[in-house]
């Protein structure tokens, strides 16, 4: 196994403590934006941003649509930090890599962490454009043996054998969805299952088939990961799912999944997506 991969706490500490020393916001929230829904990180007070590549033992990320930047500031007075652009297992990163960021945030002070994600849907009752609050998830890297818990368990971060029945924060589901209906967004907001694939191809109609019919309402290929790392330091989660394409089950459709097209979907409702977490966070209550 790729023990080595695995950071150690001092090295977390470290990263930490020099982010710490460059900025007086302490942030108790942490959110993790997807593809082309960064614009969130823009509604911050008060912003001190990083780049990626300027943090000490940071992955730099790749992708078209992500912008690579660690932004602090406040919304509405709350003091947060915000991945804009996160890392992906496709970019070539270990898994121990792409989680690194849970661990930082829970050493900056964070307690809850709202992650969001473009995705694929599989539910036949989903339209594209809609967004869906996760309340669990299939992690089919993890049945492959890929996960970021694998190798030593340092205990001052967290358990040998997380139980994963909690790990989407029931409360903030309820808010998030007492939010949406004050909004007005009662009709494209939806809850489900997410599944995550290790990406970067899409998948099969044979695999978009089996996935339906293992519970699954949306795929895609992040999230998950974050959350085992998040939930593993005890920090709650909540996370949502924009749907930017309807994934193909039927060898006669004529659609082909497509980077670009997740990328415009992401444009037209991403001030929506952004407006729910941004309410959100105005209403979370820390003990
Ligand atoms: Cl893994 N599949 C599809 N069809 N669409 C996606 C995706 C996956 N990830 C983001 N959008």
């Amino acid at each position: 196994p790729e023990v080595n991969s695995c950071y150690s706490y001092e090295e977390c500490k470290a990263t930490a403590d020099w982010l710490l020393a460059q900025t007086d916001v302490r942030p108790t929230v942490g959110i993790v934006c997807g593809s082309g829904l960064g614009g969130l990180a823009d509604l911050l007070k008060d912003q001190v941003a990083f780049n990626y590549k300027d943090i000490p033992n940071f992955p730099q990320s790749t992708v078209h649509g992500h912008a690579g930047r660690l932004v602090f500031g406040h919304l509405k007075g709350r003091p947060c930090v915000c991945m804009q652009g996160r890392f992906h297992l496709y970019e070539g990163y270990s898994i121990h890599k792409i989680t690194l960021p849970m661990r930082i945030f829970k050493l900056l002070g964070v307690e809850t962490v709202m992650l969001t994600n473009a995705a694929g849907g599989l539910n036949h009752d989903f339209k594209m454009g809609d967004i869906m609050i996760i309340k669990d998830h299939l992690n089919l890297p993890g049945f492959a043996g890929i996960n970021p818990l694998n190798g030593p368990n340092d205990e001052r971060f967290g358990v040998r054998f997380l139980c994963m029945s909690d790990a989407y924060d029931r409360e903030l589901q309820q808010l998030a969805m007492e939010v949406g209906q004050d909004l007005g967004y009662g009709d494209f907001l939806k809850e489900g299952v997410y599944c995550v694939l290790g990406g970067p191809t899409f998948e099969t109609i044979a695999e978009g088939r089996m996935l339906h019919r293992l519970g699954a309402d949306a795929v895609g290929m992040s999230t998950v990961h974050e959350v085992i790392v998040a939930r593993h330091c005890g920090m709650r989660v909540f996370a949502l799912s924009l749907i930017t394409n309807q994934v193909v089950m039927d060898y006669d459709s004529e659609e082909r999944a497509n980077h670009e097209e997740v990328l415009q979907v992401g444009r037209q409702r991403a001030a929506q997506l952004e407006r729910l977490v941004y309410t959100m966070v105005t209403k979370i209550v820390h003990n």
